[in-house]
């Protein structure tokens, strides 16, 4: 099999380009999609606690290296701290959770999943009698410091973070010692995030495009916002390359630069989201898939909005 190209990160690591996304993969379908994923060529894993599906996915790579099919050191395996856990004191217990569940002594990159935290102690979506999220005031910057202590112990080959604009990376990057090797986003046509992107790009930070796809699963879709796989302009590139639209979107973000982890559960399009790699967009093609761009966010959570670190405020300071 050929190599898959991979992105060198600002820690010295590498990570492959192109990632399985597993939220919503529920855990009777997750294993059957990691191990397909493993068996397509897919050597790059992207994981959350959040998800509480881990468990699954550690059992899907422990059966790819007890077959020999892969070996420990051939995956990248990310993971996320939630929301709950940004007590300093937290970081490190909730990783090792993690840990247990996916049956590992390490991963290959541990991100902040969020910068806004939530009271720890009552469940991962901890809510008031009127259904209100309970938040924690716990500053990122602190909760980094502890994610620096992992890296440092070998818990972590490398750490970042998620859904952090540009303000608040600058503040770990001025406050801190080790910067961030990732921010993980939303990126697709319709939310390119070029803004930031250029400036991650300017201060060494890698990006991974997660939803790449739309998210069409989300579970709050409404039958009136716009459908990213069904654009006729990606439809007609598509079908003029002789791909599927969702192999297009996918080489979109290859061909800028960043990391994406695309979600599926069915075997086939896990396949064919994996043969991305030989073909190529048009810079016409690229200049026309970024011209349509109209800043819809799927993953909004605005039902935090009001939280002080939530990242999406246009006049950000926090
Ligand atoms: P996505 O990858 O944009 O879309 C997933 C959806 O597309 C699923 O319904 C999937 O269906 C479908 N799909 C996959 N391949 C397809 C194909 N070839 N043709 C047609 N439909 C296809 O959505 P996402 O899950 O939101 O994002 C991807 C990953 O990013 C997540 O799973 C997660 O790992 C990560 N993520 C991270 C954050 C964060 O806050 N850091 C937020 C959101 C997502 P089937 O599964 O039924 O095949
Ligand atoms: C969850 F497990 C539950 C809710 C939820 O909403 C926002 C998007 C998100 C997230 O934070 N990371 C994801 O991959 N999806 C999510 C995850």
């Amino acid at each position: 099999m050929a190599a898959i190209p991979k992105v060198t990160l600002n820690s010295g690591k590498t990570i492959p380009i192109v990632g399985l996304g597993t939220w919503k993969s529920k855990p009777g379908e997750v294993e059957t999609a990691v191990k397909a994923a493993i068996d397509a060529g897919y050597r790059h894993i992207d994981c959350a606690l959040a998800y509480q599906n881990e468990t699954e996915v550690g059992d899907a790579i422990q059966t790819k290296i007890n077959e020999g099919v892969v070996k420990r050191e051939d995956l990248f395996v990310t993971s996320k701290l939630w929301n709950t856990f940004h007590h300093p004191n937290d970081v490190r217990d909730s990783l090792m959770g993690t840990l247990k569940c996916l049956k590992t002594d390490y991963v290959d990159l541990y991100l902040i999943h969020w910068p806004q935290g939530y009271v720890n102690g009552k469940g991962l979506f901890p809510k008031d009698e009127a259904g209100k999220f309970i938040y924690s005031d716990d500053d990122y910057v602190d909760t980094w410091k502890s994610m620096e202590k992992i890296q440092q112990e070998g818990l972590a080959r490398s750490i970042g973070v998620s859904n952090f604009n540009e303000h608040q990376i600058d503040r770990i990057i001025k406050e801190c010692s080790i910067p961030p090797a990732n921010n993980q986003v939303e990126s697709h046509p319709y939310l390119t995030n070029e803004k930031l992107l250029n400036f991650c790009k300017s201060r060494g930070v890698s990006m991974t495009a997660y939803s790449p796809l739309g998210s069409p699963d989300r579970p709050w879709a409404t039958a009136n916002d716009p459908v990213v796989m069904e654009d006729p302009k990606l439809k007609e590139i598509a079908k003029r390359l002789d791909r599927s639209t969702a192999q297009v979107l996918i080489r979109y973000q290859i061909q800028r630069g960043v990391i994406v982890v695309p979600k599926s559960v069915t075997p086939s399009r896990i396949e064919s989201n994996f043969k991305v790699f030989d073909f190529e967009l048009s810079d016409d093609d690229m200049q026309a898939i970024g011209a349509l761009n109209r800043d819809v966010r799927g993953c909004h959570l605005n039902w935090v909005s009001d939280h002080k670190y939530w990242p999406f405020r246009k006049d950000y300071s926090e």
